[in-house]
Order: structure tokens, then sequence, then C-alpha cells
């Protein structure tokens, strides 16, 4: 019988990039973190685009979320995405929210409130961003946020601020 360690957790991933064919960057991202050891996709939104939050002289974004499910601890999987963030040619600009090849938030993991120097989980800017609720909405419409409440009120109380579902 399998140990209770074992079990997998359900992770929600927000994807983002703004340079270097967006479109290829976040195609890419899903593959590899669908390689990650320890990882296995369950859904994955369609496509956003939207406008920049923060510094308005950056590209726009493409945004997507990916459910997965899996046993890694939380710090491992975050190591593993900035991985494949290093891996896309992520630059730190030190620019606060400024143009990046690829983004990838945990958004949420299990049911869990984490709240580590590193990592905040549910992701902290979860429930004001068009582009986070909606493709997460679109994927687990009957998801509850931990200590932020069901992601289908979240939604209607959030303007869409331009974004667009890629057809
Ligand atoms: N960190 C803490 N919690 C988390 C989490 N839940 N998931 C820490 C991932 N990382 C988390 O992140 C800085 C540090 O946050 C990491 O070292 C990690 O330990 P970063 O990726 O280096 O920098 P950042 O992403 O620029 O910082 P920040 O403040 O997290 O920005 P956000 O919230 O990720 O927003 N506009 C549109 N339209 N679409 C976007 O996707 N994204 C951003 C960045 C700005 N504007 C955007 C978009
Ligand atoms: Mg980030």
């Amino acid at each position: 019988m399998k140990s209770l360690e074992s079990v997998p957790i359900i992770a929600y991933i927000g994807l983002g990039s703004n340079l270097a064919t967006p479109v290829a960057q976040i195609r890419s991202a899903r593959a590899a973190i669908a390689a990650i050891n320890g990882v296995q996709e369950l859904a994955f939104s369609g496509l956003y685009h939207s406008l920049p939050m923060g510094p308005q002289d950056q590209p726009d974004y493409i945004n997507a979320v990916m459910a997965i499910a899996t046993d890694l601890p939380p710090l491992d999987l975050l190591q593993g995405l900035q991985k494949i963030e290093n891996d896309q040619g992520r630059v730190r600009t030190g620019q606060h929210w400024g143009a990046r090849t690829l983004d990838l938030d945990i958004l949420i993991y299990g049911d869990q409130k984490i709240d580590q120097p590193d990592l905040t989980v549910p992701h902290k800017g979860l429930a004001d961003r068009s582009f986070v609720l909606y493709p997460l909405f679109e994927i687990a419409p009957h998801l509850v946020v931990p200590g932020k409440g069901r992601v289908a009120d979240l939604v209607a109380a959030c303007p869409l601020a331009g974004l667009k579902r890629l057809d």
C-alpha cells in the first residue's frame, strides 16, 4: 500500500511570457514542466493575451495556467520551475515586474498555505489578476482557493482588464 506521503498533491502553475516569441516560450515551458520528475500534467488552459501589469514600456504578455499532480515538496517544485525559467533564457534585470522570457509561479499547492522567505502560496497576486483567474477558472471552475474563496467568485469580481483568449 502507498504511504500517505506519496499521495500526489494537485498544484496550479501560472505561466507568463512577453519576450522572444511568448507563445513558443509557453509551449516549451508546458512540455518542460510535464517532464519534471515527480510531475504529471492534468490540464492546461487556453493561451491568453494580456496587457502588462507594472511598467508599461514592455510588450504585452501571453499567460496560461497548468494543473499538475506532484509528489514533490513545494520548494523542490519551485526549484524545478526556476531551472526551466533559467533554461529558457530568463534574465533577472532587477526591474520590478519587468519584461521576461518566462515566469513560472506556483499559484496553489493543494490546500496548503505557505509563508516562507522564498515561497508564498497561494500566490500573493492571484486574487487580483485577470490573467491568472480566468485561465484558472477555465480548467478548475469548482476550485476553492485556500484562504481566498471560490475561484468562481474571484473571477466574477475581477475585471478582464484587456484580457483576451487566443483561438
Ligand atoms: N516566490 C514567492 N512565492 C512564489 C510563488 N508562489 N511562485 C519568490 C513562484 N515564486 C515565488 O520571483 C521572485 C521570487 O518570488 C522568487 O525568487 C521566489 O522565491 P521572480 O520570478 O524572480 O521575479 P518576479 O516574477 O518579477 O517577481 P514577482 O513579484 O513574483 O512578480 P510576479 O507576481 O510573478 O509578476 N503582466 C502580465 N500581463 N502578465 C504577467 O504574467 N507578470 C509579472 C510578474 C508582472 N506583470 C505581468 C505578469
Ligand atoms: Mg514570478
